[in-house]
């Protein structure tokens, strides 16, 4: 006779009442999840000292030399606004910077924008993908296209404030990467909901120690993009590229930024295809993270 998941058929316990039985059962499986992960991504994977001396090797933070991106579906309404907040906070910050827009295949006016902004200012490029490729395949383009030693990157859609980069930069005295998180996130309860789980599952599946995994306020050095491969075309993204640095030994820092309501433009991070092509993706990730070397 089968016994599906019983916990007394395998153990001969006493008969438990079935909600407890599927608790018990989630903790075994967050265990085994947990106990097979790193415990201290900030402080490295076990790095040797080669390694330790290749991530250290980093680019220098003052002065900064900076590729900044933005992704943009159908973002008309934002695409200029972003663009010459960038422009503003960038030249308080850098001598040696560039802002790439990348319009993923919008069906707007948000080419022709970028192209027309690409145009008026020496420092910005608008590069085009046809068709759309979804969130992972424009931050993908724009992980590619970045020149300078440190990539930032942020949303189109002008929730998040580009002066806050300054926050950032601090932390890179200390790690290879920094993620923000979003102190006052601007989102109905049921998406915060959504969110905290979604961040808690993916902590545990690639053993990450992070606060808000998808808060689009990164700052990586360049080279981490010769290092790995991203596949992700989805929301997915954010979490493949943390991985699979950790995975290499990079350390991450965190700090809080704040989070802005939209003001124009469509929702559509919350979307159904969206959420569930993630899961989809996640399950194959892990996979395929758990199975590349790790860092010596
Ligand atoms: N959703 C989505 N966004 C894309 C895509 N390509 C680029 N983007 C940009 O990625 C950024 C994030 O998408 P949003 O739709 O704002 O996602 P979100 O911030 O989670 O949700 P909102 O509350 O709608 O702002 C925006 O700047 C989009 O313009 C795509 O194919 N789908
Ligand atoms: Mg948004």
């Amino acid at each position: 006779m089968w016994h599906g998941f019983s916990t007394r058929a395998r153990t001969g316990w006493k008969p438990v009442p079935h909600p407890i039985r599927l608790v018990g059962s989630a903790v075994r499986t967050f265990l085994s999840f947990a106990s097979f992960r790193p415990k201290r991504l900030d402080e490295g994977l076990h790095a040797t000292p080669d390694r330790v001396a290749t991530l250290n090797a980093k680019p220098p933070i003052s002065p900064l030399s900076v590729s900044v991106f933005f992704p943009c579906y159908n973002e008309e309404a934002n695409v200029e606004r972003t663009t010459l907040a960038a422009l503003k906070a960038l030249r308080r910050l850098s001598s040696d910077f560039e802002i790439i827009i990348v319009n993923d295949g919008s069906k707007d006016r948000t080419g022709e924008i970028a192209d027309r902004l690409s145009s008026e200012h020496a420092e910005v490029r608008a590069v085009h993908n046809r068709p759309n490729l979804g969130y992972g395949g424009a931050l993908q383009r724009g992980f590619r296209e970045a020149k300078k030693p440190w990539v930032f990157y942020t949303d189109g859609d002008g929730q998040f404030d580009f002066e806050e980069i300054d926050r950032l930069l601090p932390l890179l005295e200390r790690f290879d990467i920094v993620s923000a998180y979003r102190l006052n996130r601007q989102d109905s309860f049921i998406r915060k909901l959504n969110a905290a789980c979604w961040t808690i599952l993916v902590d545990v599946l690639l053993g990450l120690r992070l606060r808000d995994i998808d808060c689009a306020f990164k700052i990586y050095p360049r080279k981490l993009f010769d290092e790995i491969e991203m596949k992700s075309m989805g929301a997915l993204i954010d979490a493949e590229v943390l991985g699979r640095a950790a995975r290499l030994g990079y350390t991450i820092g965190q700090v809080g930024v704040h989070h802005y309501s939209r003001t124009a433009g469509s929702q559509t991070g919350a979307n159904w295809r969206v959420i569930l092509r993630a899961f989809k993706e996640l399950f194959k990730l892990c996979r395929e993270i758990r199975r590349t070397k790790r860092a010596p």
